[in-house]
């Protein structure tokens, strides 16, 4: 489908294809072998030192609901890893997760190019770890996974963006014609359904509660302790250490 446009150093792949939007074509992807302001949800960090996979993906075709770019970039990092490495089991964490065991592998964040009130497109932004060592690791203030570290194996950046790619463009097709199936998968490789969590909303303090579901347009249905019912489409999920999340 589109191109793969790889760069040394970029300040931000997601801030190049948005900057550069109209001059790429759907389904492109912008690669950096290192970024120099990597960013995350809420002007937080992304730790973005060569070795690892910066990607932006570029939608031209938006979906109705935007949290299928999110579901789109998660089921493909999963895929690229299952295929290149079926002994790992690598699952989606609400919103924006992809993890092993219950250590973040992978972040995405997804972000609307608007021209004059419209959605014109959907970069979706995907930081893996494929090469940070223990050490660096352990300086991320949440638990943190690199393949190498999952694998012991030094991973390779162009092999991991040729499977990356092919999986981003099948799940946007499939998306754009069967957007329930798309969903039903995405559920299927979710980590958090059933299970009991700590929950941090965007505003307000951390509480306990059982995430019951996630609905299509990927808000988070939890309910707390007390018994009330409560829905996010944004937040953040710490899992508790007694999850078996396999
Ligand atoms: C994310 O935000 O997880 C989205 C990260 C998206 C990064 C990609 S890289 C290509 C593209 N270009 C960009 O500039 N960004 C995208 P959030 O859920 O807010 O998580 C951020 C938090 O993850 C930080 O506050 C740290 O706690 C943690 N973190 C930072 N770097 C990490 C890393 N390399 N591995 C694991 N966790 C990390």
């Amino acid at each position: 489908m589109g191109t793969t446009h790889f760069f040394e150093t970029l300040d931000s792949t997601n801030t190049y294809a948005v900057r550069h939007f109209d001059e790429l074509s759907d389904g492109d992807l912008i690669v950096a072998k290192e970024q120099t302001a990597g960013r995350g949800r809420l002007n937080r960090k992304w730790i973005s030192k060569e070795g690892n996979l910066f990607a932006s993906y570029v939608i031209k075709e938006p979906f109705d609901e935007p949290f299928y770019a999110t579901m789109v970039s998660s089921l493909s990092v999963v895929a690229a890893v299952k295929k290149l490495y079926p002994q790992l089991e690598p699952v989606i964490k609400w919103p924006n997760d992809v993890i092993i065991g219950d250590k973040k592998l992978c972040g995405i964040l997804c972000e609307g190019v608007i021209r004059e009130g419209k959605l014109k497109g959907i970069i979706c932004g995907i930081g893996v770890n494929l090469n940070l060592t223990e050490e660096e690791l352990s300086a991320i203030d949440q638990p943190a996974i690199s393949l190498s570290v999952a694998t012991g194996e030094k991973i390779n950046l162009k092999n991991f963006t040729e499977q990356l790619a092919i999986y981003l463009n099948w799940y946007y097709i499939t998306g754009n014609n069967h957007a329930s199936e798309l969903y039903r998968i995405w559920k299927d490789r979710n980590a958090i359904t059933g299970k009991i969590v700590n929950l941090l909303p965007p505003s307000g303090e951390v509480f306990s509660a059982k995430i019951l579901d996630i609905s299509e347009d990927g808000r988070l249905i939890a309910e707390r302790e007390d018994g009330e019912i409560l829905y996010f489409s944004c937040g953040d999920v710490k899992l508790k250490p007694s999850n078996n999340l396999k």
